[in-house]
Protein backbone atom coordinates (compact mmCIF):
# COMPACT_ATOMS: atom_id res chain seq x y z
CA UNK A 1 0.00 0.00 0.00
CA UNK A 2 1.74 3.48 -0.72
CA UNK A 3 0.11 6.74 1.20
CA UNK A 4 -1.18 9.58 -1.02
CA UNK A 5 -3.07 12.62 -0.71
CA UNK A 6 -5.40 14.42 -2.71
CA UNK A 7 -4.94 17.54 -4.25
CA UNK A 8 -6.79 19.76 -6.17
CA UNK A 9 -4.44 21.90 -8.28
CA UNK A 10 -2.94 25.38 -7.65
CA UNK A 11 -5.55 28.04 -7.16
CA UNK A 12 -8.44 25.58 -6.59
CA UNK A 13 -6.59 23.65 -3.28
CA UNK A 14 -6.06 25.61 -0.08
CA UNK A 15 -3.21 22.51 0.93
CA UNK A 16 0.06 22.89 -1.10
CA UNK A 17 2.28 20.09 -2.40
CA UNK A 18 5.21 21.02 0.05
CA UNK A 19 2.87 20.91 3.06
CA UNK A 20 1.56 17.48 1.59
CA UNK A 21 5.43 16.46 1.31
CA UNK A 22 5.82 17.38 5.61
CA UNK A 23 3.20 14.88 6.01
CA UNK A 24 5.01 11.49 7.22
CA UNK A 25 4.13 8.19 5.15
CA UNK A 26 2.69 10.48 2.13
CA UNK A 27 4.59 9.23 -0.74
CA UNK A 28 2.39 10.79 -3.55
CA UNK A 29 -0.48 13.03 -4.93
CA UNK A 30 -3.63 11.99 -6.53
CA UNK A 31 -4.81 15.02 -8.72
CA UNK A 32 -6.36 15.98 -11.47
CA UNK A 33 -6.84 18.94 -14.19
CA UNK A 34 -9.48 20.46 -12.02
CA UNK A 35 -10.46 23.27 -14.81
CA UNK A 36 -11.23 21.01 -17.03
CA UNK A 37 -14.86 20.08 -17.73
CA UNK A 38 -16.39 16.27 -18.50
CA UNK A 39 -16.07 15.16 -21.73
CA UNK A 40 -13.12 17.43 -22.81
CA UNK A 41 -10.07 16.56 -24.17
CA UNK A 42 -6.99 17.04 -21.52
CA UNK A 43 -3.88 19.00 -23.08
CA UNK A 44 -0.78 17.38 -23.18
CA UNK A 45 1.18 20.59 -21.53
CA UNK A 46 -1.39 20.52 -18.51
CA UNK A 47 -0.78 16.73 -17.78
CA UNK A 48 3.19 17.44 -17.74
CA UNK A 49 2.88 20.95 -16.00
CA UNK A 50 0.80 19.35 -13.19
CA UNK A 51 3.47 16.28 -13.32
CA UNK A 52 6.49 18.83 -13.03
CA UNK A 53 4.92 20.65 -10.07
CA UNK A 54 4.08 17.69 -8.13
CA UNK A 55 7.33 16.11 -9.26
CA UNK A 56 9.36 19.96 -7.94
CA UNK A 57 7.69 19.30 -4.15
CA UNK A 58 9.35 16.02 -3.86
CA UNK A 59 6.38 13.89 -4.21
CA UNK A 60 4.83 11.34 -7.16
CA UNK A 61 2.11 11.97 -9.02
CA UNK A 62 0.27 8.57 -8.34
CA UNK A 63 -2.82 8.71 -10.50
CA UNK A 64 -5.86 10.92 -11.21
CA UNK A 65 -8.75 11.35 -9.38
CA UNK A 66 -11.13 12.22 -11.63
CA UNK A 67 -10.87 12.30 -15.38
CA UNK A 68 -15.54 13.03 -14.95
CA UNK A 69 -17.05 11.14 -17.21
CA UNK A 70 -19.93 13.13 -19.55
CA UNK A 71 -23.57 12.72 -19.10
CA UNK A 72 -24.18 11.47 -22.42
CA UNK A 73 -21.84 8.59 -22.08
CA UNK A 74 -23.48 7.31 -18.87
CA UNK A 75 -27.27 8.23 -19.97
CA UNK A 76 -26.33 6.42 -23.35
CA UNK A 77 -27.37 9.70 -25.24
CA UNK A 78 -26.49 10.58 -29.69
CA UNK A 79 -23.21 12.22 -28.68
CA UNK A 80 -21.57 9.36 -26.48
CA UNK A 81 -19.36 8.17 -29.36
CA UNK A 82 -17.80 11.51 -29.34
CA UNK A 83 -17.32 11.64 -25.76
CA UNK A 84 -16.17 8.06 -25.10
CA UNK A 85 -13.38 8.98 -28.20
CA UNK A 86 -12.51 12.32 -26.13
CA UNK A 87 -11.97 10.01 -23.13
CA UNK A 88 -9.69 7.83 -24.96
CA UNK A 89 -7.54 10.49 -26.21
CA UNK A 90 -7.60 11.64 -22.44
CA UNK A 91 -6.38 8.15 -21.45
CA UNK A 92 -3.93 8.24 -24.08
CA UNK A 93 -1.98 11.52 -23.23
CA UNK A 94 -2.00 10.22 -19.54
CA UNK A 95 -1.01 6.98 -20.78
CA UNK A 96 2.37 9.00 -22.48
CA UNK A 97 3.32 11.17 -19.40
CA UNK A 98 3.48 8.02 -17.47
CA UNK A 99 -0.53 7.82 -15.65
CA UNK A 100 -1.29 4.55 -14.05
CA UNK A 101 -4.57 4.85 -12.82
CA UNK A 102 -7.92 6.65 -13.45
CA UNK A 103 -9.99 7.18 -10.57
CA UNK A 104 -14.02 7.59 -11.52
CA UNK A 105 -17.17 7.47 -10.84
CA UNK A 106 -20.68 6.92 -12.80
CA UNK A 107 -23.24 8.93 -10.82
CA UNK A 108 -25.42 10.45 -12.67
CA UNK A 109 -25.62 14.71 -12.90
CA UNK A 110 -23.78 15.15 -9.44
CA UNK A 111 -21.12 13.54 -7.27
CA UNK A 112 -21.48 12.92 -3.42
CA UNK A 113 -24.37 14.71 -1.67
CA UNK A 114 -24.31 16.12 1.73
CA UNK A 115 -27.15 17.49 3.43
CA UNK A 116 -24.49 19.67 5.59
CA UNK A 117 -21.26 20.90 4.20
CA UNK A 118 -20.22 22.20 8.06
CA UNK A 119 -21.89 20.02 10.82
CA UNK A 120 -20.57 21.14 14.03
CA UNK A 121 -19.34 18.62 16.78
CA UNK A 122 -19.30 18.33 20.28
CA UNK A 123 -15.55 19.68 20.11
CA UNK A 124 -16.05 22.56 18.02
CA UNK A 125 -14.57 20.74 14.66
CA UNK A 126 -16.84 20.85 11.57
CA UNK A 127 -17.97 18.06 9.08
CA UNK A 128 -19.58 16.88 6.28
CA UNK A 129 -23.25 15.49 6.90
CA UNK A 130 -26.33 13.19 5.51
CA UNK A 131 -29.72 13.87 6.54
CA UNK A 132 -32.21 11.59 4.59
CA UNK A 133 -35.41 13.52 6.23
CA UNK A 134 -33.51 16.49 4.96
CA UNK A 135 -32.52 15.61 1.34
CA UNK A 136 -35.74 14.01 0.42
CA UNK A 137 -37.55 16.78 1.57
CA UNK A 138 -35.64 19.02 -0.67
CA UNK A 139 -35.79 19.88 -4.51
CA UNK A 140 -32.36 19.81 -6.14
CA UNK A 141 -33.03 23.69 -6.81
CA UNK A 142 -32.67 23.97 -3.13
CA UNK A 143 -30.00 21.66 -2.43
CA UNK A 144 -27.68 24.14 -5.08
CA UNK A 145 -29.04 27.20 -2.90
CA UNK A 146 -27.53 25.00 0.29
CA UNK A 147 -24.60 24.16 -1.61
CA UNK A 148 -23.81 27.51 -2.80
CA UNK A 149 -24.08 29.28 0.72
CA UNK A 150 -21.93 26.99 2.45
CA UNK A 151 -19.26 26.33 -0.07
CA UNK A 152 -17.15 29.40 0.32
CA UNK A 153 -14.90 30.21 -2.52
CA UNK A 154 -14.16 26.24 -3.46
CA UNK A 155 -15.98 24.37 -6.05
CA UNK A 156 -17.47 21.19 -4.99
CA UNK A 157 -15.88 18.39 -7.11
CA UNK A 158 -18.91 17.21 -9.87
CA UNK A 159 -21.04 20.37 -8.73
CA UNK A 160 -19.52 23.02 -11.14
CA UNK A 161 -21.52 25.65 -11.22
CA UNK A 162 -21.69 25.60 -14.86
CA UNK A 163 -23.13 22.12 -15.08
CA UNK A 164 -25.49 22.68 -12.50
CA UNK A 165 -26.66 25.79 -14.00
CA UNK A 166 -27.90 22.66 -16.66
CA UNK A 167 -29.79 20.65 -13.27
CA UNK A 168 -32.79 20.26 -15.78
CA UNK A 169 -31.50 19.13 -18.60
CA UNK A 170 -29.10 16.71 -17.14
CA UNK A 171 -31.86 15.11 -15.55
CA UNK A 172 -33.91 15.24 -18.69
CA UNK A 173 -31.46 13.03 -20.04
CA UNK A 174 -31.93 10.54 -17.63
CA UNK A 175 -35.66 9.43 -18.16
CA UNK A 176 -36.08 6.03 -18.99
CA UNK A 177 -32.67 5.24 -17.98
CA UNK A 178 -32.89 2.48 -14.56
CA UNK A 179 -30.32 0.55 -13.17
CA UNK A 180 -29.75 -1.99 -15.67
CA UNK A 181 -29.86 0.72 -18.30
CA UNK A 182 -26.95 2.86 -16.33
CA UNK A 183 -24.88 -0.85 -16.12
CA UNK A 184 -25.19 -1.71 -19.42
CA UNK A 185 -23.87 1.70 -20.65
CA UNK A 186 -20.79 1.60 -17.96
CA UNK A 187 -19.98 -1.83 -20.02
CA UNK A 188 -20.36 -0.10 -23.12
CA UNK A 189 -17.88 2.89 -21.95
CA UNK A 190 -15.41 -0.01 -20.30
CA UNK A 191 -15.44 -2.10 -23.28
CA UNK A 192 -14.68 0.84 -25.44
CA UNK A 193 -11.72 1.98 -23.36
CA UNK A 194 -9.78 -1.10 -22.07
CA UNK A 195 -7.80 -1.50 -24.80
CA UNK A 196 -5.96 2.03 -24.54
CA UNK A 197 -6.28 0.91 -20.81
CA UNK A 198 -4.23 -2.09 -21.85
CA UNK A 199 -2.03 -0.59 -24.19
CA UNK A 200 -0.60 1.59 -20.98
CA UNK A 201 -1.37 -0.20 -18.56
CA UNK A 202 -3.88 2.82 -17.07
CA UNK A 203 -6.09 1.06 -14.33
CA UNK A 204 -9.47 2.62 -13.94
CA UNK A 205 -10.71 2.22 -10.87
CA UNK A 206 -14.97 3.16 -10.34
CA UNK A 207 -15.41 4.97 -7.31
CA UNK A 208 -18.84 3.98 -5.14
CA UNK A 209 -21.99 5.77 -5.45
CA UNK A 210 -22.03 8.61 -2.23
CA UNK A 211 -24.05 7.95 -0.54
CA UNK A 212 -24.93 4.15 -0.79
CA UNK A 213 -28.76 4.41 -2.01
CA UNK A 214 -30.27 6.79 -4.87
CA UNK A 215 -30.88 10.62 -4.66
CA UNK A 216 -33.30 12.83 -6.02
CA UNK A 217 -34.91 9.39 -8.04
CA UNK A 218 -31.39 8.94 -9.90
CA UNK A 219 -30.14 5.14 -10.52
CA UNK A 220 -27.72 4.44 -8.70
CA UNK A 221 -25.10 1.08 -9.42
CA UNK A 222 -21.86 1.51 -7.12
CA UNK A 223 -24.04 0.33 -4.13
CA UNK A 224 -22.84 -2.46 -2.91
CA UNK A 225 -20.98 -6.20 -3.16
CA UNK A 226 -23.13 -6.86 -5.42
CA UNK A 227 -23.05 -4.19 -7.91
CA UNK A 228 -19.01 -4.21 -7.46
CA UNK A 229 -18.74 -7.81 -8.41
CA UNK A 230 -21.19 -7.64 -11.58
CA UNK A 231 -19.32 -3.76 -12.50
CA UNK A 232 -15.94 -6.27 -12.19
CA UNK A 233 -17.52 -8.73 -14.41
CA UNK A 234 -18.75 -6.41 -16.91
CA UNK A 235 -15.33 -6.56 -18.80
CA UNK A 236 -12.71 -9.31 -17.65
CA UNK A 237 -9.76 -6.86 -18.21
CA UNK A 238 -6.74 -6.18 -15.20
CA UNK A 239 -7.60 -2.68 -16.02
CA UNK A 240 -11.45 -2.89 -15.32
CA UNK A 241 -11.04 -2.21 -11.20
CA UNK A 242 -12.52 -0.50 -8.04
CA UNK A 243 -11.70 2.65 -5.76
CA UNK A 244 -12.72 0.66 -2.79
CA UNK A 245 -14.39 3.89 -1.22
CA UNK A 246 -15.08 3.26 2.85
CA UNK A 247 -17.12 6.06 3.69
CA UNK A 248 -18.86 5.85 0.61
CA UNK A 249 -19.89 2.14 1.13
CA UNK A 250 -19.74 2.24 4.77
CA UNK A 251 -22.61 4.54 4.27
CA UNK A 252 -24.87 1.96 3.99
CA UNK A 253 -24.33 -0.01 7.83
CA UNK A 254 -25.35 -3.15 6.00
CA UNK A 255 -22.17 -3.05 3.96
CA UNK A 256 -19.89 -5.61 5.35
CA UNK A 257 -16.38 -3.24 4.50
CA UNK A 258 -13.86 -6.17 5.32
CA UNK A 259 -15.50 -8.71 3.45
CA UNK A 260 -16.50 -6.49 0.22
CA UNK A 261 -12.51 -5.87 0.37
CA UNK A 262 -11.39 -9.40 0.41
CA UNK A 263 -14.28 -10.60 -2.03
CA UNK A 264 -12.47 -8.20 -4.73
CA UNK A 265 -8.85 -9.06 -4.40
CA UNK A 266 -7.18 -8.02 -7.17
CA UNK A 267 -10.17 -6.08 -8.30
CA UNK A 268 -8.91 -3.07 -6.02
CA UNK A 269 -6.53 -0.33 -7.65
CA UNK A 270 -7.28 2.38 -5.21
CA UNK A 271 -8.39 3.20 -1.52
CA UNK A 272 -10.03 5.95 0.04
CA UNK A 273 -10.30 5.08 3.58
CA UNK A 274 -12.20 7.16 6.17
CA UNK A 275 -14.55 6.85 9.05
CA UNK A 276 -18.37 7.41 9.31
CA UNK A 277 -20.58 7.73 11.98
CA UNK A 278 -24.17 6.56 11.69
CA UNK A 279 -26.88 8.24 13.40
CA UNK A 280 -30.05 6.31 11.93
CA UNK A 281 -31.81 5.64 9.22
CA UNK A 282 -29.49 7.12 6.05
CA UNK A 283 -28.03 9.75 8.81
CA UNK A 284 -25.02 9.79 9.37
CA UNK A 285 -21.15 12.43 10.12
CA UNK A 286 -17.97 12.14 9.03
CA UNK A 287 -16.02 11.50 11.60
CA UNK A 288 -12.19 11.65 12.39
CA UNK A 289 -10.35 8.33 10.76
CA UNK A 290 -10.00 6.70 13.96
CA UNK A 291 -12.45 3.80 14.35
CA UNK A 292 -13.61 5.07 18.10
CA UNK A 293 -14.65 8.03 16.66
CA UNK A 294 -17.23 6.65 13.89
CA UNK A 295 -19.13 3.28 13.06
CA UNK A 296 -16.35 1.57 11.11
CA UNK A 297 -13.52 -0.74 12.15
CA UNK A 298 -10.49 0.60 10.42
CA UNK A 299 -8.58 -1.92 11.93
CA UNK A 300 -10.35 -4.19 10.24
CA UNK A 301 -10.63 -2.30 7.24
CA UNK A 302 -6.60 -1.88 6.93
CA UNK A 303 -5.86 -5.85 7.92
CA UNK A 304 -8.17 -7.15 4.95
CA UNK A 305 -5.96 -4.58 2.22
CA UNK A 306 -3.47 -6.15 3.82
CA UNK A 307 -4.33 -9.67 3.29
CA UNK A 308 -5.19 -9.53 0.26
CA UNK A 309 -2.01 -8.30 -0.70
CA UNK A 310 -3.63 -4.70 -1.92
CA UNK A 311 -0.37 -3.17 -3.04
CA UNK A 312 -1.64 0.09 -4.89
CA UNK A 313 -2.40 3.70 -3.99
CA UNK A 314 -4.29 4.68 -0.35
CA UNK A 315 -5.76 7.86 0.79
CA UNK A 316 -7.16 9.09 3.49
CA UNK A 317 -10.55 10.70 2.19
CA UNK A 318 -12.28 13.77 3.68
CA UNK A 319 -11.64 14.97 7.17
CA UNK A 320 -13.28 16.80 9.57
CA UNK A 321 -12.58 20.90 9.43
CA UNK A 322 -10.56 21.53 12.30
CA UNK A 323 -8.51 24.34 14.36
CA UNK A 324 -9.97 26.92 12.00
CA UNK A 325 -9.12 25.96 9.23
CA UNK A 326 -10.74 27.68 6.01
CA UNK A 327 -10.26 24.65 2.87
CA UNK A 328 -12.68 23.09 0.52
CA UNK A 329 -15.39 21.31 2.34
CA UNK A 330 -14.07 17.88 3.39
CA UNK A 331 -10.48 18.53 2.22
CA UNK A 332 -8.42 20.70 4.74
CA UNK A 333 -4.68 19.57 5.59
CA UNK A 334 -4.97 19.07 9.29
CA UNK A 335 -7.92 16.14 9.76
CA UNK A 336 -6.14 14.30 7.05
CA UNK A 337 -2.99 14.51 7.87
CA UNK A 338 -4.14 13.29 11.82
CA UNK A 339 -6.06 10.35 9.50
CA UNK A 340 -2.63 9.73 7.18
CA UNK A 341 -1.02 9.05 10.67
CA UNK A 342 -3.61 6.52 12.51
CA UNK A 343 -3.93 4.66 9.45
CA UNK A 344 -0.08 4.36 8.70
CA UNK A 345 0.25 2.95 12.55
CA UNK A 346 -2.55 0.73 12.00
CA UNK A 347 -1.08 -0.68 8.75
CA UNK A 348 2.62 -0.79 10.69
CA UNK A 349 1.41 -2.97 13.09
CA UNK A 350 -0.61 -5.30 10.92
CA UNK A 351 2.43 -5.72 8.93
CA UNK A 352 4.61 -6.07 12.06
CA UNK A 353 2.57 -8.51 13.42
CA UNK A 354 2.21 -10.52 10.21
CA UNK A 355 -1.13 -12.10 11.10
C1 LIG B 1 -14.43 11.70 -3.51
C2 LIG B 1 -15.28 11.67 -4.73
O1 LIG B 1 -14.71 13.59 -2.24
C3 LIG B 1 -15.10 12.46 -2.48
O2 LIG B 1 -16.03 11.88 -1.91
O3 LIG B 1 -14.09 10.48 -3.01
O4 LIG B 1 -15.58 13.00 -5.08
C4 LIG B 1 -14.55 11.00 -5.86
O5 LIG B 1 -13.42 11.76 -6.16
C5 LIG B 1 -15.32 10.87 -7.13
O6 LIG B 1 -16.58 10.35 -6.92
C6 LIG B 1 -14.56 10.00 -8.09
O7 LIG B 1 -14.89 10.36 -9.37
MN1 LIG C 1 -14.10 8.47 -1.74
Amino acid sequence: MKMTFRWFGDGFDAVTPEQIRQVPAVKGVISTLYDTMPGEVWETSAIKALKARVEGAGLELSGIESVNIHDDIKAGGNSRELYISNYIKTLERLGECGIDLVCYNFMPVFDWTRSDLAKPRPDGATVLSYDGDIIENMDFEDMLKSLESKRGEFVLPGWEPERMARNKELFGIYKGVDEDKLRENLGYFLKAIMPTCEKYNIKMAIHPDDPAWSVFGLPRIVKNKDDLHKIAGLVDSPCNGITLCTGSLGSNPDNDLPDIIRSLKGKIHFAHVRNIKHLGYRKFDESAHLSEDGSLDMYEIIKAFHDIGFNGPLRPDHGRMVWGEVAMPGYGLYDRAMGVCYLSGILEAVRKGKV
